[in-house]
C-alpha cells in the first residue's frame, strides 16, 4: 500500500530520509494486521498476552517507569508570534523548535520500522470530521491508534479525496526524559513528538491534534474543539438529552459518561447513553443549536477506581480486546486495580507486588479499548450530523467551597464560570498530585491558542438566531471535615443530571445566588439516598466570604492574560463580584 496523494508521498519520503527506518508500513487498519502487530509484540517483549479465557484478544503493556504520563512542562505551541500561543502554552518560536526536534529524529529509525498511520477524527463520513497521518516508530501506538481512531484504509481515501491532512510524526526514541518534546505547529497542522510512548504525548490523534491542533482551526472556522465527555439521557417518556462536559484530566468524564443510574430512575424508564467520555468537536446547526460529534473511536481511560460498583459498564467492555497500560497482574493472569477483586501477583513495572512498592497500579494506569464495546454505547456516535447539546457542565475536583451543582445565570456568565474553573491536579500529567490549579475549560493542557482569545471565542457563539446550551458548574468530590467525599458520585450524579435537565425545561427550582442558581434540597430527586441532611447542607452552601476570594482570584487571572482578555468578561467577573459585596 501507498498512496495516490503527492504530498503525503513526498512526506513519508522527507520523514525516511530524516529518520533512516529498516522497513516502511503503511497501515490499513485491518485485523489481519492488527493480528499480526500483536504477535510481533509478544515476540518483543511489548505486550503481554492476559489470561485468554477470562480476558480473550486482551494484552498488558508496561511503560517505561518514567514514561507514565502527560508532560506539560515538555508540551511547546510552537507559533510565529508568541501572544499568540498565549501565557497558557509553553512556546517556541517554530525555525528553533523544528531544529531542535529534528535534530533528535536525525536517524532515530534505525533498526525500526516506520508505520504511515491514516486516521479521520469522526465519524468517516462526517462534514464535521478531520483527518490526519501520524508517522510512528511504536507498534504499541500503531495498536492504539486503532482503537482510539477510525484508522486505515478508509480514512486514507478520505485524506486523498480532500488532500488536505494534520501532519505528526512521533519517534519513542530512547524515552530520555532530557531528549522528550512534544510540539505543535498550529499554523502548518504538524505535530512533533519525540521521547514518550504515553497516550496523550503519543497517540497524537488524541491531544495534540483533535485538542491543540483542532482548537486552532476551530478559532478560525467558526467551532469548539473541547475536552468534554458527551452523554445521552433518554427519560421515561423517551426524549433524549444530550450533556457535554468539561471536568480536567482523571476528574470523572468517562464516569459520567457511561453512567447507570440508580435503580428507582431505571425502574422508571431512564437510560444513559455514552456518545464520548474525552473530546467533544461542536458547532452551530442551520437550527441556532450546537451539534457535537465524539472524534474519537475508542476510550483511553483511567483503570484505578474503576470496579463493578463505580462503573460496571467499564468493567463490561474490559473483558476482550483492550490493551492495558501499567496495571497490575494477578497470578492467572488477569489484570488487577484498586477496586477489582482478587489479588495482584506482580505491580505495574512486573516486580512481584509488595505493598511496601505502593499501589499494583500506576495511579496513571489505563486501559484503551473500542468504543463499540461499552454496553451504553449509542449509534449516534456514529451521526454525521451530530447531537444536539441542552446543557454544557464545567467541573472540577475542589474539596471546599464548591457546591454539588450551580447554574449560570447566561451564556456570558457561563463562559466566566468555565474561564474561571479550578481543579486539584492528578496523575494524568507528571508533576505534583492534589495541588488547586486554575483549569479554565479544563483545557489549560489542549488550548493550542491564547486562552484570552480562546474566552473571546466561546463569547463569540451568543449572537441572533443562536439557541444556545444552559451552562452548568458540578462538584463530586467536596469533602466533609474526616476528609471523605460528601456526595457518592458515579451513578447518584444521576440525581444532579435530572436537576440540569429539568431547569433546561424550565420545570426544577432553585435559590438565586450570587454564584448561579443552587438548587434546595427538595429541588434534587433524593430518593433511596442514604445522605445525612448535614451533608446536603454543606453541598449546597453558598459561602460568601470563600466566594469573594475566589472572584478576586479569577480577576486576577483574568487579568494575567492581558489586554487581549475581552472587555465583556472582565465586567461579568465585576458583575459577580459586586453581586457577593464586600465582607460584613
Ligand atoms: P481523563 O481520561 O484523564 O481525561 O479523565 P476522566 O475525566 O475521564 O476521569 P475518569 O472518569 O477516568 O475518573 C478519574 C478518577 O475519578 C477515577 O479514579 C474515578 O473512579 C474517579 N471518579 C469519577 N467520577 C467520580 C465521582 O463521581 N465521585 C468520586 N468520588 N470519584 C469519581
Ligand atoms: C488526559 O490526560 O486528559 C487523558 C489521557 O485523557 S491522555 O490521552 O494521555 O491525555
Ligand atoms: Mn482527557
Amino acid at each position: 500500500m501507498t498512496t495516490t496523494l503527492a504530498t503525503l508521498a513526498r512526506w513519508v519520503d522527507d520523514v525516511a530520509r530524516l529518520t533512516r527506518p529498516d522497513a516502511i508500513h503503511w497501515c490499513d487498519g485491518s485485523d489481519a494486521e492488527a493480528r499480526s502487530l500483536e504477535a510481533a509484540m509478544r515476540e518483543s517483549g511489548d505486550l503481554i498476552a492476559l489470561n485468554p479465557d477470562s480476558h480473550p484478544g486482551c494484552h498488558l503493556h508496561r511503560s517505561h517507569p518514567s514514561d507514565v504520563a502527560r508532560v506539560e512542562h515538555l508540551t511547546f505551541v510552537c507559533t510565529t508570534d508568541a501572544d499568540d500561543a498565549g501565557p497558557n502554552n509553553h512556546w517556541m518560536a517554530p525555525a528553533d523548535a523544528h531544529a531542535k526536534i529534528d535534530a533528535l529524529f536525525d536517524g532515530c529509525m534505525q533498526g525500526r520500522t516506520l508505520y504511515v498511520v491514516p486516521y479521520c477524527m469522526g465519524p468517516i463520513d462526517s462534514p464535521l470530521s478531520r483527518c490526519g497521518v501520524e508517522i510512528s516508530d511504536s507498534p504499541y501506538v500503531v495498536a492504539n491508534m486503532r482503537l482510539m481512531t477510525r484508522m486505515g484504509a478508509a480514512a486514507l481515501a478520505r485524506i486523498e479525496r480532500e488532500g488536505t491532512f494534520v501532519r505528526g510524526l512521533h519517534s519513542t526514541g530512547e524515552l530520555d526524559p532530557a531528549r522528550r518534546f512534544i510540539m505543535h505547529f498550529p499554523e502548518e497542522l504538524t505535530i512533533k513528538s519525540f521521547g514518550s510512548g504515553y497516550g496523550g504525548n503519543a497517540l497524537l490523534g488524541k491531544k495534540c491534534h483533535a485538542l491543540r491542533i483542532a482548537s486552532h482551526q476551530a478559532r478560525q472556522e467558526g467551532w469548539l474543539a473541547e475536552h468534554m465527555l458527551i452523554v445521552g439521557i433518554r427519560n421515561p417518556a423517551g426524549v433524549t438529552r444530550y450533556i457535554a462536559a468539561a471536568f480536567p484530566s482523571a476528574c470523572g468524564k468517562t464516569n459520567l459518561a457511561m453512567l447507570i443510574p440508580p435503580k428507582a430512575y431505571r425502574d422508571a424508564g431512564w437510560e444513559v447513553f455514552t456518545i464520548g467520555d474525552d473530546i467533544c468537536w461542536m458547532q452551530p446547526g442551520a437550527d441556532g443549536r450546537l451539534y457535537a460529534i465524539n472524534p474519537e473511536a475508542g476510550y483511553f481511560g483511567v483503570a484505578p477506581g474503576t470496579s463493578a460498583k463505580t462503573n460496571p459498564n467499564a468493567l463490561a467492555m474490559l473483558d476482550r480486546n483492550a490493551i492495558f497500560t501499567n496495571v497490575g497482574l494477578t497470578a492467572d493472569g488477569q489484570p488487577w486495580w484498586d477496586g477489582l477483586p482478587g489479588v495482584p501477583a506482580f505491580d505495574w513495572q512486573g516486580r512481584p507486588y509488595d505493598p511496601a512498592n505502593g499501589p499494583a497500579a500506576h495511579a496513571n494506569a489505563r486501559f484503551t479499548v473500542s468504543a463499540r464495546q461499552c454496553p451504553s454505547w449509542s449509534p449516534e456516535a456514529e451521526n454525521p450530523h451530530g447531537v444536539p447539546i441542552d446543557a454544557i457542565v464545567f467541573g472540577g475536583r475542589r474539596e471546599s467551597l464548591v457546591p454539588l451543582v450551580f447554574e449560570a445565570r447566561d451564556w456570558t456568565h457561563g463562559v466566566l464560570v468555565g474561564a474561571g474553573m479550578a481543579s486539584e491536579t492528578t496523575a494524568a500529567a507528571t508533576g505534583a498530585v492534589g495541588v488547586v490549579r486554575r483549569d479554565p475549560m479544563a483545557m489549560k493542557p489542549f488550548c493550542g491558542y491564547n486562552f484570552a482569545e480562546y474566552f473571546a471565542h466561546w463569547l463569540s457563539f451568543d449572537r441572533p438566531g443562536a439557541k444556545l446550551p444552559k451552562i452548568f458548574h458540578v462538584n463530586w468530590f467536596r469533602k466533609g471535615d474526616d476528609g471523605a467525599f460528601l456526595w457518592p458520585g458515579f451513578g447518584d450524579n444521576m440525581r444532579v443530571l435530572e436537576w440540569i435537565l429539568a431547569r433546561c425545561a424550565g420545570t426544577a427550582g432553585a435559590d438565586r445566588t450570587p454564584i448561579g442558581a443552587v438548587p434546595r434540597a427538595q429541588d434534587l430527586n433524593l430518593d433511596g439516598l442514604a445522605l445525612p441532611p448535614a451533608a446536603l447542607d454543606v453541598l449546597l452552601e453558598v459561602d460568601a466570604d470563600g466566594w469573594r476570594e475566589e472572584m478576586h482570584a479569577v480577576g486576577a487571572y483574568l487579568a494575567s492574560f492581558g489586554a487581549r482578555v475581552p472587555q465583556r468578561l472582565l465586567d461579568e467577573a465585576a458583575r459577580v463580584a459586586g453581586a457577593l459585596g464586600t465582607a460584613a
